[in-house]
């Protein structure tokens, strides 16, 4: 267990008062982001409605809102493609100018596959959403609303999963690509480094990084040379009128990542157990689980490494960057026992701060000794509470209870320490980014509430 003193310090009385503290001081925070229909994850730097956050944030509330996590979810889903690809960003209704790229920049109504009456971005997110829906449903105290909202949400689901399997995966072999650094969540992770070195920028237009006035200093969030190439990728979707047959061709960023391909896989598991309540076939979705577990296992499995690494489609190579998405598959249970063993023996090291070091929380989101580690910017270094979450699951899914335990002892910790942060120095343990965020908030929640059920 990390910062063991500093946490036994607290006798187990005052322990319990601190937790409901936090818990209402939690609640608060998602209602204070609240904006009649949706959640925001924070305040200033991010107004509208983000795709896998309101995943996270539809479980935080199913602890104590289930008409709210279930409008969470139904809210995210107005912006559903035709083709069913879950936007990244639903934009607000009430256009607010303080996020760059706005629904203007994106420009999806050149597509003939973006909703109507809905501006939404052009990619897509991690899908979590039908583990967040099946999370409501077993919360539920209302069960005759919750099976309802099953009802409506199943067919928009099982789309948004096929969407992955087609559209994102033309060639069959159960791993889908994504073709932005924000699609993976992670935005500036060193894993995307490499692959956005090879993009040639030209002519970008001019754009205004408003990111950077939202009072979060410049050295926590991506710089200027990532923004350039996150914005070459947005113009070259918009020159090919977001026609993906078009982008899998030309697109130079194009990558299968363990982080998407895990979830998903988690995901299929959580939606045949919708499809089991409401008494639909399985076979498709659990067919779509064997045949991502296998393909993640052969293609994204660095044997000589023993480790989850991104494939460059581009490159046609992996990338061997570790960064916490290699240990993702845990939580879907993707790899063997004797994979896990390695995996877990990497994580607890101290690359990535293992349970007996008393300097440092868990798990940084790339491996300290790493060349590009920095353990104040954004994706490059620091821990979130989204990955600590699932991979806190994943550890236990394998009987690796202690460091389950102590992942889920640094959850608690850092938010007790330093507040709701949306992600924290592993070394230090600072909190940097937005204040008052979300998904921290929310998760905080279904991590204590696990703790009131057992
Ligand atoms: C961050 O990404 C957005 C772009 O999507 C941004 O930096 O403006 C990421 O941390 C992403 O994972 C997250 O969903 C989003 C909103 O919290 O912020």
């Amino acid at each position: 267990m990390n910062y063991l003193d500093g946490f036994t310090r607290i006798n187990e009385g005052k322990m319990e008062d601190a937790l409901k503290g936090l818990m209402k001081k939690a609640k608060s925070i998602l209602e204070n982001n609240w904006m009649d229909g949706y959640t925001r994850p924070s305040a200033l730097l991010y107004p509208h409605q983000w795709s896998w956050d309101s995943g996270f944030i539809a479980i935080g509330y199913s602890t104590f809102d289930q008409q709210k996590a279930q409008t969470e979810l139904r809210s995210l889903f107005r912006g559903q493609w035709k083709n069913g690809m879950i936007p990244h960003i639903v934009y607000a209704q009430n256009p607010s100018d303080a996020y760059f790229p706005d629904a203007e920049f994106w420009n999806t109504t050149i597509s003939e596959e973006a909703p109507s009456g809905v501006q939404t971005s052009g990619i897509t997110q991690p899908p979590v959403h039908a583990i967040a829906a099946l999370t409501i449903y077993k919360r539920a105290i209302d069960p005759t609303s919750a099976f309802g909202f099953l009802k409506d949400m199943y067919p928009k689901l099982l789309a948004s999963h096929k969407f992955f399997y087609t559209v994102r995966d033309p060639l069959g072999e159960g791993l889908a690509y994504i073709r932005h650094p924000w699609a993976s969540g992670l935005d500036n992770s060193p894993t995307w480094d490499e692959p956005l070195q090879r993009i040639e920028l030209g002519d970008t237009p001019q754009f205004d990084r408003k990111d950077l006035k939202s009072g979060v200093p410049r050295e926590q969030r991506p710089q200027d040379w990532d923004y350039n190439r996150y914005i070459y990728l947005v113009e070259l979707f918009k020159e090919r009128d977001y026609d993906e047959a078009e982008l899998f061709k030309t697109c130079p960023f194009l990558l299968q990542d363990p982080l998407v391909n895990s979830i998903l896989v988690r995901a299929n598991q959580d939606l045949a157990q919708i499809a089991e309540v409401l008494g639909e076939d399985q076979t498709q979705i659990k067919g779509w689980e064997k045949k991502t577990k296998k393909a993640i296992n052969k293609k994204l499995w660095h044997k000589g490494h023993g480790f989850y690494d991104a494939y460059d489609l581009r490159a046609e190579e992996m990338i061997e960057v570790d960064t916490a998405s290699g240990f993702i598959p845990l939580y879907g249970g993707i790899p063997s026992q004797a994979q896990a063993r390695k995996l877990y023996k990497y994580m607890d090291s101290s690359s990535f701060c293992s349970m007996h070091e008393k300097k440092c929380f868990s798990i940084p989101n790339y491996n300290r000794e790493g060349e590009h580690f920095d353990p104040e910017n954004y994706w490059r270094g620091p821990i979130w509470i989204n990955m600590n979450w699932m991979l806190m699951q994943g550890l236990r899914r394998y009987g690796y209870v202690d460091k389950a335990e102590s992942v889920k002892t640094d959850i608690i910790e850092l938010v007790r320490r330093y507040g709701f942060h949306e992600y924290y120095d592993p070394i230090k343990g600072r909190g940097y980014g937005s204040t008052d965020f979300s998904w921290t908030a929310a998760l905080f929640l279904d991590t204590v509430f696990d703790d009131e059920a057992v």
